[in-house]
């Protein structure tokens, strides 16, 4: 053991996943919680943003002895190059997502989309007029083949900015054009900052800073919004529906197949295929009722939002999943999923599968995903499943008993509806309910899971104190996921801990005070719902000017810093829990932390512990109503069209 292990009761608040590692102690499995004690001691320059490690001259590290690269770089231009690379890697990953469901869309236009279909046509039909194509009489295989080639544009454009940008609230347009910002193609913003970062060529902090925000914009009003949009049109638009989560899920005398990863598109036919009377049929065969699929990380959170399939766990519970001893199966595809899963797997029976060419591990098997084929491909994944259910060995299965329920699917959509109901779906009563005090603002706590810090801790207790104050959450990622492992997420249990004005208005919508809008690209669920709120009226013109704060508690990875760079660039501030790797400049951490302010209305604030979060948090959102003289308590009372209109000028 080695002498700075965790007690174990410091690792992670959620008690299936304190069982679980009890249990791999027992089975000397070696889990991210070890291999994040032995690598504590991380490295200073690495920490600081000061490593450079972009050419051969170096590695160069920067000290007061040594203030310069050999290229002559400072610590401001490496500090900040480094920030951009890790924006890139972010970017990449949600944008290349973006893209395989653009392909699928376009498959399915043109007739060869094998199993898959266009779910929700109205989803289309609203998307195509957003992007002013015409669709009026047309049918849906020409409106989604034309969104198609928009969207491949939206990856390949030279010259031209995003066209997905003008989605945004016009203000927030204005500031991108006017400081350069406003992106193009989301392909040649990823390459052009690959330049830019490339020894030799961008040195002005300030300037590769403004490319970092340049390129996170291609993400959130670009590659991760495209995705959320075609996931909807071919898998359908959440909406509110019961689930449990937590490793408890887990069947004792079913089969359990957990899907990993991000890309809808396998898990959706996983869904699918489960259901299939072959199946059923099938897992009969092997001695077992019915076969259990649930979900790791985001991919369960796709899975749940459209399907209310049980979450298994998040991110650092995908080691644990398999050393229950209770999986047959683990099906990854992109992003999150541990190199470390063929080894735990080794121990026990489960096959880990991959099925993304990009991705692959040695000691998983790679089959390929066949989306041609795609339903044949999830029922013979399914059955090879099924056939290892018999290697199952009894003595080394301990399934903990926590899970919890859940609602889960709270898209924008989903949203409107509850709150204004199906002829007058609007966001009228979230603002007026903020005009008048009932509701303080509106958080969004998203990201990741992280082993450096207790897991969970930080984002339940943030949440536990924000609603108590009044303020309603939207979360996504694997925060959710905690919030929902916690009982968190059950109108119910929520509504007890809320304060007295948010409770009125989740019972008179009906609405749980946290709501569960989806994995981390639906983190553009949250700027959809930020523009509502502008566009409703009565909250400031544009999205820097509601009370709206981000927080990224236990985040870890680059996707985050994307998404972190993407809500400052549209004005809304970012607390995080753990700072970003840029103390090595104080002209970049002034820049990130402040001086943001004065071009986006918005800002970075490091925070590491919740309860410090909670009184920024309020202070912020505190200052945004001031600036807006909403300060007073109003009378509760119902609003006329009178007042609807003086809300409107
Ligand atoms: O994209 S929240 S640990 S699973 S990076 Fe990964 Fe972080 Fe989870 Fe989803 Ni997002």
């Amino acid at each position: 053991m080695p002498k700075e292990e965790k007690r174990l009761e410091d690792r992670t608040r959620d008690p299936a996943s304190l069982e679980i590692l009890d249990k791999a102690e027992t089975d000397f499995i070696n889990t991210c919680f070890i291999r994040a004690d032995t690598q504590r001691h991380h490295c200073k320059f690495g920490t600081s943003g000061l490593c450079c490690r972009i050419c051969h001259m170096g590695p160069c590290s920067i000290t007061a002895k040594s203030p310069l690269g050999v290229c002559g770089a400072n610590a401001d231009t490496i500090v900040a190059r480094n920030y951009l690379r890790e924006v890139v890697g972010g970017v990449a990953a949600h944008s290349d997502h973006a893209r395989h469901l653009v392909f699928l869309l376009k498959k399915v236009a043109e007739g060869n989309g094998g199993g898959y279909r266009i779910k929700d046509e109205r989803a289309l039909r609203k998307a195509a007029r957003d992007y002013n194509i015409e669709e009026t009489g047309q049918p849906k295989a020409k409106v989604a083949l034309e969104l198609a080639n928009l969207f491949f544009g939206e990856f390949t454009s030279q010259e031209e900015r995003l066209k997905t940008l003008n989605l945004a609230p016009v203000i927030q347009q204005n500031i991108w054009k006017q400081n350069n910002v406003a992106p193009l193609g989301i392909d040649r913003m990823v390459v052009q900052a690959m330049h830019r970062t490339h020894i030799g060529v961008d040195h002005d902090y300030r300037n590769l800073l403004l490319g970092a925000f340049r390129t996170a914009l291609s993400d959130g009003w670009g590659g991760s919004r495209i995705a959320t949009i075609v996931s909807d049109i071919m898998f359908g638009t959440p909406s509110p529906v019961r689930s449990t989560a937590n490793l408890g899920v887990l069947g004792k005398n079913t089969p359990n197949i957990l899907v990993h990863g991000h890309e809808p598109e396998l898990s959706e036919m996983l869904a699918v295929a489960i259901n299939d009377p072959e199946i059923k049929e099938y897992v009969k065969s092997a001695g077992a009722e019915s076969v259990t699929l649930a979900g790791i990380c985001c991919t369960a959170n796709e899975i749940l939002m459209r399907h209310g399939i049980p979450v298994a766990g998040s991110f650092l519970q995908q080691e644990l999943a398999i050393i229950t001893g209770a999986v047959e199966m683990m099906i990854v595809d992109v992003q999150c999923c541990m190199a470390s899963l063929p080894d735990v797997a080794n121990s026990y029976h489960t096959e880990i599968v991959s099925t993304h060419d990009i991705a692959k591990t040695i000691g998983a098997t790679h089959i390929p995903f066949d989306t041609k084929n795609a339903l044949k491909s999830a029922k013979e994944l399914i059955k090879r499943a099924i056939n290892n259910y018999r290697n199952r060995d009894p003595k080394k299965v301990a399934i903990p008993s926590a899970k919890n329920p859940l609602i889960g699917g709270f898209s924008v959509d989903a949203i409107k509806y509850m709150l204004g109901g199906s002829f007058r779906a609007s966001f009228r009563p979230l603002n007026d309910a903020i005009i008048a005090d009932r509701i303080k603002g509106v958080v969004g706590i998203v990201g990741c899971t992280n082993p450096n810090t207790k897991v969970d801790e930080y984002t339940i207790i943030l949440t536990r104190e924000l609603i108590k104050r009044n303020v309603l959450i939207l979360k996504t990622g694997c925060t959710a996921l905690a919030s929902a492992k916690e009982g968190m997420m059950t109108p119910e249990t929520a509504l007890e801990k809320a304060g007295k004005g948010l409770r009125e208005v989740c019972e008179a919508v009906g609405m749980p005070p946290i709501l569960h809008m989806g994995s981390c690209v639906d983190n553009t669920r949250i700027l959809e719902a930020a523009t509502e709120i502008v566009f409703e009226g009565g909250l400031g013109d544009e999205i820097s000017q509601i009370p709206a704060v981000g927080v990224a508690p236990e985040w870890m990875s680059e996707k985050a810093v994307a998404i972190g760079s993407y809500f400052v660039a549209s004005g809304i501030d970012v607390i995080l829990g753990n700072p970003f790797n840029i103390s090595g400049s104080e002209n970049v951490t002034r820049f990130l932390n402040k001086e943001t302010r004065k071009i986006f209305g918005a800002s970075f604030h490091d925070v590491s512990d919740p309860y410090s979060a909670v009184e920024k948090i309020m202070e912020l959102l505190n200052a945004s109503r001031k600036k807006l003289g909403i300060t007073k308590k109003l009378e509760r009372k119902l609003f006329d069209m009178d007042d609807r209109r003086k809300i409107h000028v």
